[in-house]
């Protein structure tokens, strides 16, 4: 299998899958020519003054970045076109993205964040895009509003995202394991890289971003402790720290030899339960992570049994090796019981 193209491998899925039709495999082959778009973008970069601000701010008041709206568009005129989509959610959008009149509508609805890890466009370190495919409920294809968005996780049928690192990979899982593609420029195809990823059970390496510290609660607190005081506290092994601040990258060094990644709640802002949303980021990541044998909560919850109340909700995030992420969730049950 290794060294098959992407679009070889969902047509050999689509046959295993009884009664699947062609129609996925389309749209997927649609997201991967989105990513190589982007990869080129990504790749290019100060060279077509692609790099810096644009003159707005997104729906959760952020500064908006070129890059960010340019691969909105890339993904965006990928999609609407192709009679696969019945509605759109990005990052970048306030508003669900809906299909042009002129175009046909199909079953699935695509949430994405086009570019992950904005704050590392500019000083050129690895970005992504991530992506989740849902089902449209059949009565809203045709007048899809936020309301056909509102699914917990578990309904996913797809979810993916591409790292733009030293080499560009795509991730994918359809609920069948999660396998690997690197983009390979001179043949212009993601081809099998990483088939069947697991996530290792051993794991001696954290995530999290250490400044925002006094703002965490009692468990995330003792947890990391721990893992900074190694043998020297209650573990039986120190650990090693890093804190990519590009969740794609984080997620893929998970998945390649494994740790957990934290971005928990914190009481920076009462109104902003995590930083991560829900929709975009912290659903497909889960979807991914599970399927390679880990773990994907809030500390309180898994992640992909959370209902959706609005389409950019944000979320805390803990995820990765199993063993880890139970722990740092026992931790939450004990500091509940007190
Ligand atoms: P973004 O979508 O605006 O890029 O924000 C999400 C990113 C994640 O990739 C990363 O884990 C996190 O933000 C880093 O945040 P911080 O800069 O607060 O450490
Ligand atoms: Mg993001």
């Amino acid at each position: 299998m290794k060294g098959i193209s992407l679009t070889r491998f969902i047509i050999q899925e689509q046959r295993r899958t009884p009664g699947a039709s062609g129609n996925f495999t389309l749209l997927l082959n649609d997201i991967a020519s989105a990513c190589k778009a982007i990869s080129q973008e990504v790749n290019r970069g100060a060279l077509t003054g692609v790099l810096g601000a644009a003159e707005s701010e997104n729906v959760q008041g952020e500064v908006q970045k070129k890059l960010g709206l340019i691969t909105n568009d890339i993904l965006v005129n990928a999609l609407e076109w192709s009679g696969q989509v019945a509605a759109m959610v990005s990052e970048e959008t306030p508003d669900i993205i809906p299909v042009p009149v002129h175009y046909p509508k199909g079953k699935h609805l695509i949430c994405f964040d086009p570019l992950d890890g904005s704050s590392n466009i500019d000083v050129n370190i690895s970005v992504g895009t991530i992506f989740s495919i849902l089902r449209c409920p059949s009565e809203a294809v045709e007048q899809p509003t936020e309301a056909a968005f509102l699914q917990p996780g578990r309904n996913q049928v797809c979810a993916g995202f591409c790292v733009y690192g030293p080499s560009t990979i795509m991730v994918l899982t359809t609920g069948n394991g999660v396998n690997g593609f690197t983009l390979d420029r001179g043949v212009g195809e993601f081809l099998l890289t990483h088939p069947n990823m697991r996530i290792p059970e051993e794991a001696g390496e954290f995530a999290i971003n250490m400044s925002n510290r006094r703002f965490w609660e009692e468990p995330i607190r003792r947890y990391v402790d721990e893992c900074v005081k190694g043998t020297d506290g209650g573990r039986e092994k120190n650990f090693n720290m890093r804190w990519i601040a590009s969740m794609v990258s984080e997620v893929f060094r998970i998945l390649t030899r494994g740790g957990i990644f934290m971005y928990p709640f914190d009481y920076r802002n009462p109104t902003r339960p995590g930083k991560l949303r829900l929709l975009y980021e912290a659903n497909p990541m889960s979807f991914i992570v599970e399927q390679a044998g880990g773990v994907s909560s809030t500390g309180r919850q898994r992640i992909m049994d959370i209902q959706t109340e609005s389409i950019h909700q944000r979320v805390p995030v803990i995820l990765g090796t199993k063993n880890e992420v139970e722990r740092l969730e026992s931790y939450y049950r004990e500091s509940l019981e007190t």
